[in-house]
């Protein structure tokens, strides 16, 4: 059977459903989730969608339809009819979410990441996928599933943000079939764009100054970075979780082939967001330094201080390029 075919199948009797996503969830992560949760509800299954740990929901996702379903993970059932992990490469990305996963009848893994550990008794992994909310969309063909306008809404949010509004490399003809299928089902395509990327917080916007400021380019390692402090954030208001696409900026310089993005965390430790100009594969990079991800977009944290942190990725780039 194939991928899809066997999600299609693995669910088809299930009664009971608990879907999650990976820990601090992207666009791709809530709205393959939301889309899974709407679906299934809507044949008369009893789904609970939750996120793992700290249960931090990102805030420009709010207005995605059926944001209001997730629970928390201490509000969860016991066990489950079938665990559906969407757009998660590793059960350590949803604790302690995979207590529940352990004690499930049945277990789903629907993902696009290269680096997945294929955790589940069902693996529907395929990293040439544009994002999880496309492998959703094929589950949902196969089984010959309703799709309404809610759910496509959000698989388009998915869809539309990890390929970059249709500019990454993984931006395929079927992802661009995909967003014609999602606009034809009912897919509120303006008012994505609109909440996604219309609705910033004057906070963030100030916060994307500073960051852009400290820009630095180091040519010889035809790397792009600037950071983010804690007191950066307490001197604009903005939150971290606002600050997902800040990254994006630093790619409009041209000859930036790796682009960084240091953000400090409140325990002192950095968090490391990677992404590639074009040649540079930057999860190799990510995965030497305790992280992981896709070939364009990938991240770690380093538990050094900012500094520290800023010179440990020279000096892995530097011995790449010598
Ligand atoms: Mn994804």
């Amino acid at each position: 059977m194939k991928g899809a075919e066997s999600v299609a199948a693995a669910v088809q009797r299930a009664k009971t459903v608990v879907a999650t996503s990976h820990v601090n969830p992207d666009g791709d992560g809530v709205g393959s989730l939301l889309a899974v949760t709407i679906l299934l509800s809507g044949l008369g299954k009893k789904v609970y969608p939750s996120l793992p740990e700290p249960w931090k929901y990102p805030p420009q996702y709010e207005f995605l339809p059926g944001r209001e379903s997730l629970l928390a993970p201490e509000s969860l059932p016991g066990n489950c009819d079938v665990f559906i992990a969407l757009d998660c490469s590793n059960l350590s990305r949803m604790e302690p979410l995979e207590q529940v996963f352990e004690r499930a009848g049945l277990t789903v893994n629907i993902d696009h990441h290269e680096d997945n550990t294929r955790f589940a008794d069902v693996n529907y992994v395929d990293p040439a996928a544009s994002s999880t909310a496309e492998l959703v969309y094929r589950v949902c063909e196969a089984a010959s599933w309703a799709l309404d306008g809610r759910a496509a809404t959000c698989l388009y949010a998915g869809l539309v943000t990890d390929t970059g509004r249709f500019q990454h490399r993984n931006t395929t003809p079927s992802a661009f079939v995909l967003a014609a299928k999602l606009a034809e089902a009912g897919a509120d395509v303006h008012g994505v764009a609109r909440e996604i990327y219309e609705s910033q917080s004057l906070q963030y916007v100030r916060l994307l100054g500073t960051a852009l400021k400290r820009a630095q380019r180091l040519e010889n390692l035809r790397l792009v970075y600037s950071y983010i402090t804690q007191s950066d954030l307490e001197e604009t208001g903005a939150t971290l979780a606002e600050a997902e696409d800040l990254i994006d900026y630093l790619r409009r310089v041209k000859g930036a082939e790796v682009v960084a993005l240091f953000k400090e965390l409140p325990d002192g430790t950095v968090r490391v967001s990677l992404r590639s100009g074009d040649e540079v594969e930057v999860a190799s990079i990510a995965r030497v330094l305790g992280g992981g991800g896709h070939a364009m977009a990938a991240g770690y944290t380093s538990e050094k201080d900012l500094e520290g942190s800023i010179g440990e990725l020279l000096e892995r780039l530097r011995d790449r390029h010598a």
